[in-house]
This record gives C-alpha cells, structure tokens and sequence, in this order.
C-alpha cells in the first residue's frame, strides 16, 4: 500500500507539471447604474502577444472601427483568425449588455503558457457612435500564471478608459442603441454617419456634449445615469481557468496506477 500511495502523489505532482490545455470561461456582469451606458457583445482573444488591436494615436483598423460603430466583431475576428498564430477567440453571446446582465462564454483547449498566453478584449460602448472600450497594450493581461487553473478579475470601462475609435463624428442621427435610452433618431444600418479621419484617443469629460444633432435629445432630459465621466468600471470580466489534463498520458497513467495500486493492494493481504 505504501508503495502505491508514494506512486500516486507522485502521479498527482507528474499530471499538475504536465497539463497544458486549459479551459477558460470568461463572464461579464455590468456594473452600469439603471439607465446607464450598455456593452455591445464582448470579444475577446487569446493570443502570443502579437496581437494588438489597436494603438491610440493611430487609426484604427477596419476590424476595430466596425465594432466600436456597429457592435460587432465579427472584421476584428477575421483580422485575429488570419494574423494571431495559434490564437483563439470568442465572443459573448446574447444581446447588448446593459445594467445588471451577466453574460459568458467558455473556450476549450487553451494553451496559456504559449500560444494563448494574453488576453485581449474589445466591445462598443453604447449609446455611441464609436466609442469602445479594450486594450490598448497586447500584454496588459498575462495569463501564464493561470495556466495549471485559477481566476482573475478585471474592471473594464469607466471614466478615463472608453476609447473613441476616431472613425465617426459624434451624432446622434448615426449613433447605436438611441432607443434603449429614449434619445431619438439613430442608426438604422451598419457603418453609417460621418467618417471622423481620426485616431483613437480617450473620451474625456462628459462623453456626449460632443454629440452633434443634440436636438433629437427630448427637453429635460436626464443625462445622470448616461454620463459616465464621474464613474466607475463598466463592467467586471472574470477569467476563471480549469487546467486540462493531456488526455493521452493522463489516462493511461491513472489507468496504469489503478493496476498498480490494485496489485499493491493484494500483496498487502
Ligand atoms: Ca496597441
Ligand atoms: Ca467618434
Ligand atoms: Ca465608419
């Protein structure tokens, strides 16, 4: 019996030094107050660090411009599907985020000592025209330390931390998700409004005095909950790991253990 005990701690220490896949989910719950800003579908990548998906001051790619104008990701995940070697990504399912929704995503098989090792992320802030909230720096989030399991939490958003993508003038006639927040007018397709030429820089001050066409504002209206220059995180993104033992060898090394120790078990009586 003591052989066999000696040989499964030493198993237990082989498969927590060998395991490599890693299964991730990642969960989003608003933190918005009641009538506050919304977060398009979030996506997210994981990749070697050569990913960046976007550098302020710069303008922005087409992937990231048709996500902070229209909500979706779907440019910025075929730019990551062709340019992150050995990259995964996801995005959120379900509708706009708006106060109080939780939504997740799981990824399987993962690679967080190597090829998936950083973690980006990217939505469209709404209401906006371009507005989004993401990482500017491709290795903010090191997630290597995570990859025999475990969690970290980050806060997204907020005062000081939503980008403006440079690529729309700022008009609510164009901008996404007016009637969610009783403003009138809007966007009624994708990509359209007025291209900005800019770069990507951060919103500063109340984010919609900027805004042309103010007048499809109904009078008296509350911009309290909206204006989020004086508050906090949008948002707060879980990254909970479950590291995946390598299905070949460790099967067989239980399967060979459980002999063993059944053997050990025999000859004790
Ligand atoms: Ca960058
Ligand atoms: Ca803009
Ligand atoms: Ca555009």
């Amino acid at each position: 019996m003591k052989t066999a005990s000696i040989a499964l701690v030493a198993a237990a220490l082989t498969l927590g030094a060998t395991a490599q896949a890693a299964d991730v989910k990642v969960t989003l719950t608003q933190l918005t107050p009641a009538g506050g800003v919304g977060i398009a579908p979030l996506w997210v990548g994981f990749h070697n660090g050569s990913f960046d998906t976007f550098d302020a001051g710069y303008a922005a790619s087409l992937g990231v411009e048709r996500a902070a104008e229209d909500g979706s990701a779907a440019q910025l995940s075929s730019i990551f599907a062709v340019t992150a070697s050995g990259g995964i990504q996801g995005t959120l399912p379900g509708p706009p985020a708006f106060p109080g929704a939780v939504r997740s995503l799981t990824l399987n098989g993962l690679d967080l000592a190597g090829a998936n090792r950083y973690f980006s992320y990217a939505a469209m802030v709404v209401v906006s025209n371009d507005f989004f909230i993401g990482n500017d720096n491709a290795t903010q989030f090191d997630l290597s330390s995570l990859a025999h399991g475990g969690k970290i939490s980050l806060l997204v958003g907020g005062a000081g931390h939503v980008w403006d993508a440079g690529t729309e003038v700022n008009d609510f006639r164009y901008s996404l998700a007016n009637g969610a927040f009783g403003l009138g007018g809007g966007q009624t397709a994708a990509n359209q409004g007025t291209d900005e030429h800019g770069v990507v820089h951060l919103v500063t001050g109340n984010p919609y005095t900027s805004f042309a066409s103010q007048d499809l504002v109904p009078a008296g209206y509350q911009w309290g909950a909206l204006d989020f220059s004086n508050q906090g995180a949008f948002a707060r993104v879980d990254i909970e790991v479950s590291a995946v033992p390598e299905p070949s060898s460790a099967t067989l090394l239980l399967a060979g253990l459980g002999f063993a120790g059944f053997i050990a078990h025999r000859r004790s009586r």
